[in-house]
């Protein structure tokens, strides 16, 4: 039996997105710059996070962000009071980044003058995950408001990401989160999974993730001390 039609154009369309983000991810490499990308629900605190991200590494790091939403141009202007360059790409209808998306953000900027750069998707846990950006390191965020069941209800996006962050942590006492229910649903939909509990608004756990992202890169590129 013949697949229907509208599989067929969905193949085609991840297909050229992968090849656009092979493309990427080998000038990534050869710019020595190390590519995060963040996805996660709205609201789980993905600016608040990438904003404190940028404004403690840019002291030692040269550090960038993209970051998409499907409209408004405000979380690019909360991320520039890091004073990092940053780009924000408009969207529209579709509720993911694409790899042509990122490709065209960045034109005109000179990656081997970055050490590391940061995408924020699109806030959606479906969408986001079937498509490559190229990213050395894709990290997804639950914060502690969500519940604890989100991954056992998204197994894909925690599928697709390498670690799992899991943010507000300074409200986790306020919403009865239970941190042992949520790292087992992680480890049921991802066994072995990396997790990391932080707060962008107190900075609880940003020091042992720094760590961990300066560690990853200089695993891979030569990086600025
Ligand atoms: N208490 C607390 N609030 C946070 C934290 N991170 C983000 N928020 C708040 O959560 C809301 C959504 O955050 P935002 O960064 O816009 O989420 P995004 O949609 O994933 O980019 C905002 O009101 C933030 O101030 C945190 O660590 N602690
Ligand atoms: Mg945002």
């Amino acid at each position: 039996m013949t697949e229907p039609r509208l599989v067929e154009v969905r193949k085609n369309v991840l297909k050229q997105n992968d090849v656009i983000a092979r493309a990427l991810r080998e000038r990534f490499r050869e710019a020595g710059v190390f590519v995060v990308s963040l996805v996660s629900s709205p609201g789980s605190g993905k600016t608040a996070f990438l904003e404190k991200t940028l404004t403690l590494m840019r002291p030692q790091h040269r550090v960038a962000a993209l970051v998409g939403d499907l409209a408004t141009e405000n979380d690019a202007a909360r991320l520039a009071r890091s004073q990092a360059p940053v780009r924000q790409i408009v969207t529209g209808t579709v509720c993911h980044l694409e790899a042509a998306m990122i490709e065209k953000a960045l034109a005109g900027w000179k990656l081997t003058e970055l050490d590391f750069l940061f995408i924020e998707n699109v806030g959606n846990l479906v969408c986001p995950s079937s498509y490559d950006l190229g990213e050395d390191l894709r990290l997804v965020l639950m914060s502690v408001t969500e519940g604890e069941d989100k991954p056992l209800k998204y197994p894909t996006i925690f599928n697709s990401a390498d670690i799992a962050i899991i943010t507000k942590m300074d409200l986790a006492d306020a919403v009865e989160f239970d941190q042992e229910t949520a790292c087992r649903n992680i480890q049921a939909v991802r066994p072995g999974m990396e997790v990391l509990a932080l707060s962008s608004k107190d900075g609880t756990g940003m020091d042992t993730y720094l760590e961990r992202l300066t560690q990853s890169a200089s695993g891979r590129h030569v990086i600025s001390a």
